[in-house]
């Protein structure tokens, strides 16, 4: 048992959609703790270096207009297992494919459009963390 920190993204269409108090209740109600909150618009310099991997994909255009087109929540998570707890919680990538139960299978849907939109981002590995959370809470590195 270890435990861990996650970088979540509550994404601009969870914030537009009035969805910050159903996806933080479930994050509070599985048991983990909110370590930082900040709700602010991405910069094309934060959304480079956190989505560094995806540059050169068809996709990359249309997902860092997505992210950087209006308020975002930036959180930090804690608790045994955060990372990989909290990936299930999210459920799959694509809401269509994504679980019943999970806050994209319950709560997103497909959109005819280039870029998934899909209400959060949460880190994939502890690698992955400590490089996101470095990028939106420098102040906790
Ligand atoms: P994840 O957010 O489930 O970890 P990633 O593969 O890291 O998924 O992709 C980052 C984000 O890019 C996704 O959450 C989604 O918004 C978008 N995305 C990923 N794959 C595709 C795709 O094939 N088409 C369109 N958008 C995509």
């Amino acid at each position: 048992m270890t435990a861990q920190r996650t970088l979540v993204l509550l994404k601009p269409d969870a914030v537009q959609r009035g969805l910050r108090g159903e996806i933080l209740r479930r994050i509070e109600a599985k048991g983990y703790d909110i370590l930082a909150l900040a709700q602010r618009t991405a910069t094309s310099e934060e959304l480079a270096a956190h989505y560094a991997e995806h540059e050169g994909k068809p996709f990359y255009p249309g997902l860092v207009e997505y992210m950087g087109a209006a308020p975002l929540v930036a959180i930090v998570a804690e608790g045994v297992n955060v990372i990989p707890g909290f990936r299930s919680l999210a459920g799959a990538t694509n809401p269509t494919e994504a679980a019943p139960g999970t806050i994209r299978g319950d709560l997103a849907c497909e959109q005819d459009l280039p870029v998934i939109q899909n209400l959060v981002h949460g880190s994939d590995s502890e690698e992955s963390s400590a490089r996101e959370i470095a990028i939106w809470f420098p102040e906790l590195g």
